[in-house]
């Protein structure tokens, strides 16, 4: 049911209403509207000429270890400059009103932190933790040095960022919390993200299988979008104020006083 992204459509703001549990999936796309690129729009400047899925593995850093920590911490600079967009804070506000609410990332960003959302479930990690390439375990200080990237320790190896690369395994303990949030959600939702990258993309069809509502906030049609309960075309820093304005009307507010 493709719907017109300013209006909430009804059957859903009464469910939204008694709803006790709910999952929220995000990915890049909630972070736009902060002025974060998403993970697969195109690059800029000098790191205009990568693929960042070719970037994000392994390979790519055993190959040049320089080139993948620095793009992390240009990354690392373009959120540290990023603030919250009132799409995260309509989500925390959803967590104040609703008794259970598992938020979902796929996003490395701490953003949903940032906003003040408690219970986030970071899939694929965070860009502003580090740990040791081969302890594979969380190095919080290193000796200072020009070496880039930096080495562990403890161990002396290299350095790396705590994020999952692809073809790496997610960390088993949040990805059970996922499933278990996908299959006892009354209502799942989908947002900014392009359904692309297993296995977060098979959480909104854990969530369907399992009877949930299913919706998807996002400006593009992606796989999911035919599978989905209702699908709100738009950004999420507009749609979800919106929504929880329409549900909760007390919380006005999201959506004026913190752009
Ligand atoms: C694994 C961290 C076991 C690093 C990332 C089936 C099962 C299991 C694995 C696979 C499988 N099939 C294929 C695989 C392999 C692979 C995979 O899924 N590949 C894809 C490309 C086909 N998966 C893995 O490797 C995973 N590992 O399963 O381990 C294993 C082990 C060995 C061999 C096989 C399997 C690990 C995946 C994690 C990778 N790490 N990030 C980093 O960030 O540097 S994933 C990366 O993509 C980011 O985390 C990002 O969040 C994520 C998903 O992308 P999106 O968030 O959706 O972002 P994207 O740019 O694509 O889309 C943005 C969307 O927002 C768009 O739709 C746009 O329209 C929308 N949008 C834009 N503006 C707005 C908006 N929406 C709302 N409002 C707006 N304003």
């Amino acid at each position: 049911m493709v719907m017109n992204p300013l209006l909430i459509p009804t059957d859903l703001v009464t469910r939204l209403r008694t709803a006790r549990r709910v999952a929220v999936l995000t990915g890049a796309g909630i972070s736009a509207e902060s002025g974060v690129p998403t993970f697969r729009e195109a690059q800029t400047g000098l790191w205009a000429r990568y693929n960042p899925e070719e970037l994000a593995t392994p390979e790519a850093f055993r190959r040049n270890p320089r080139l993948v920590w620095e793009w992390y911490a240009w990354r690392q600079e373009r959120v540290r400059q990023a603030e919250p967009n009132a799409g995260h804070y309509a989500l925390v506000e959803m967590e104040r009103r609703i008794a259970e609410v598992a938020l979902i990332t796929q996003n490395v960003d701490g953003l949903h932190r940032r906003a003040g959302s408690q219970q986030v479930v970071e899939l694929h990690g965070n860009l502003f933790r580090v740990k040791c390439f081969a302890e594979d375990r969380p190095v919080e200080n290193w000796p200072e040095s020009a070496n880039i990237p930096p080495r562990c320790p403890h161990c002396g190896s290299l350095l790396r960022p705590d994020v999952v690369w692809f073809g790496e395994s997610l960390a088993a303990s949040a990805l059970r919390v996922a499933e278990q949030a996908a299959v006892t959600a009354e209502i799942f939702f989908s947002i900014g993200t392009s359904a692309l990258v297993y296995p977060a993309a098979n959480l909104p069809f854990t969530a369907l299988a399992a009877g949930a509502t299913v919706v998807e906030i996002n400006p593009q049609p992606t796989p999911l979008s035919p599978q989905v309960t209702f699908s709100l075309n738009g950004p999420a820093g507009v749609i979800l104020p919106r929504l929880v304005e329409q549900v909760w009307g007390d919380a006005v507010g999201i959506s004026e006083c913190r752009l």
